[in-house]
């Protein structure tokens, strides 16, 4: 039967740009999904950047404006791959024009953006989804099977971190290309937006609502040279971003993201202890999920390490055979498998915009806590 065509519109060419596209390119071999992606046009402000992303990954036409790109009645699902900054905007023109919506992580750049965003797409009645990909790692899907299933029992504590290392260079700059994620005007916020939001997504998913926390953050480097206007700056992102908190569920947590943990790349790991078992993963070696359950019997009890390759664990039917591994990029696949497959089943998957709201009302509150040195009550949306 001949598949039904849903056409894409693609904004952005960077790091997401590239693991979106791939994504799009591989699902419909590994996913029988009713409908195919179809690459119909990227959108980039320079010409050149836009014509070899294109040609690079297959797109089949396009555009240097987004609202063009936004307008065209070809377009089904607009996908905001582009800064911080843009995404408020963008998705309310594209809501507007009735078109279904991917969005980069964080949603907005503050929750009052969020706010604004998700009133856009539920007005409009689009699909909507937040690129929050590691949900969809196998061994951390499988996690959420586990609580699901009260293999852990009462949950007491919840712990995260996601460390890196790229911005200890002092001679850095800030801003442009690569580099906004360095600028609070375009980023909103430094490693609480752009780390933390992952953890902190991960974390209400599996763990319920996060319900006050207390924070501290620090920004190291107090100045860097600023790549569009030339000229040395102040800098006003977090560096680090450490906090504690406490779930509507009475479980504990602390939280760590840092860009200056010496040689950590992109350590994320996160650990659950409840009354009966634990599990804890580790994007470093994401392909398998520790576990321990207390019922074990006594003298052969301890972590195991559960290698997430076969049949019957999350997505892993899709892919190779059993001893297989799948990676990173994968997540980003699966992502857009469920949402296709939401859109199909009429059960939409999520993150969607209203999800990814909860999460930057807990970013807000951990830089607020930070700012007032004081505990802060999370709004609920
Ligand atoms: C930052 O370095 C970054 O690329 C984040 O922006 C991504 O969301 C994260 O998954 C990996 O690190």
């Amino acid at each position: 039967m001949a598949k039904k065509k849903l056409n894409l519109g693609m904004i952005g060419y960077g790091f997401m740009g590239r693991a979106h596209s791939n994504a799009f390119r591989k699902v419909g071999n590994f996913f029988p999904l009713e409908h195919e992606i179809v690459l119909k046009a990227a959108c980039a402000r320079s010409e050149d950047k836009a014509r070899a992303f294109a040609a690079n990954w297959g797109y089949e036409s396009i555009e240097t404006d987004w609202r063009k790109l936004v307008d065209r009645p070809d377009i089904d699902v607009i996908d905001i791959a582009s800064p911080n900054d843009t995404h408020r905007e963008i998705a309310l023109a594209a809501a507007a024009a009735g078109k279904m919506i991917l969005c980069e992580k964080p949603l907005g750049r503050n929750s009052a953006e969020s706010e604004e965003m998700v009133a856009a797409v539920e007005k409009a009645g689009v699909a909507n989804m937040v690129w929050y990909n590691y949900r969809r790692v196998p061994a951390v899907t499988m996690a959420k099977q586990l609580v699901e299933e009260g293999r852990l029992g009462r949950i007491f504590h919840y712990r995260a971190k996601f460390l890196q290392d790229w911005t200890i260079n002092a001679d850095l700059p800030q801003g442009g290309a690569a580099l906004w994620r360095l600028d609070v005007n375009v980023a909103g916020s430094g490693v609480t937006g752009d780390l933390l939001a992952h953890c902190i997504d991960t974390a209400i998913w599996l763990n319920g609502p996060i319900v006050e926390v207390s924070a501290m953050t620090e920004t190291f480097v107090k100045e860097r040279m600023h790549n569009l206007t030339g000229k040395v700056e102040k800098v006003g992102i977090d560096d680090a971003s450490l906090f504690l908190a406490r779930f509507a569920n009475g479980s504990l947590a602390t939280f760590e993201a840092t860009r200056y943990a010496r040689g950590h790349k992109a350590l994320y790991t996160l650990e659950m202890n409840g009354e009966k078992a634990s599990v804890f993963w580790d994007l470093h070696d994401l392909h398998r999920l520790q576990y321990f359950d207390h019922a074990d019997e006594g003298r052969l009890r301890g972590w195991k390490s559960i290698h997430i390759t076969d049949g019957d664990q999350p997505y892993m039917k899709n892919w190779w055979v059993p001893g297989l591994q799948i990676g990173y990029e994968h997540s980003f696949v699966h992502q857009v498998a469920d949402f296709v497959a939401g859109l199909e089943s009429g059960q939409p998957a999520g993150p969607n915009f209203r999800d990814a709201l909860q999460t930057d009302y807990v970013t807000d509150a951990v830089l607020a806590s930070a700012r007032e040195r004081s505990w802060k009550t999370v709004k609920q949306g």
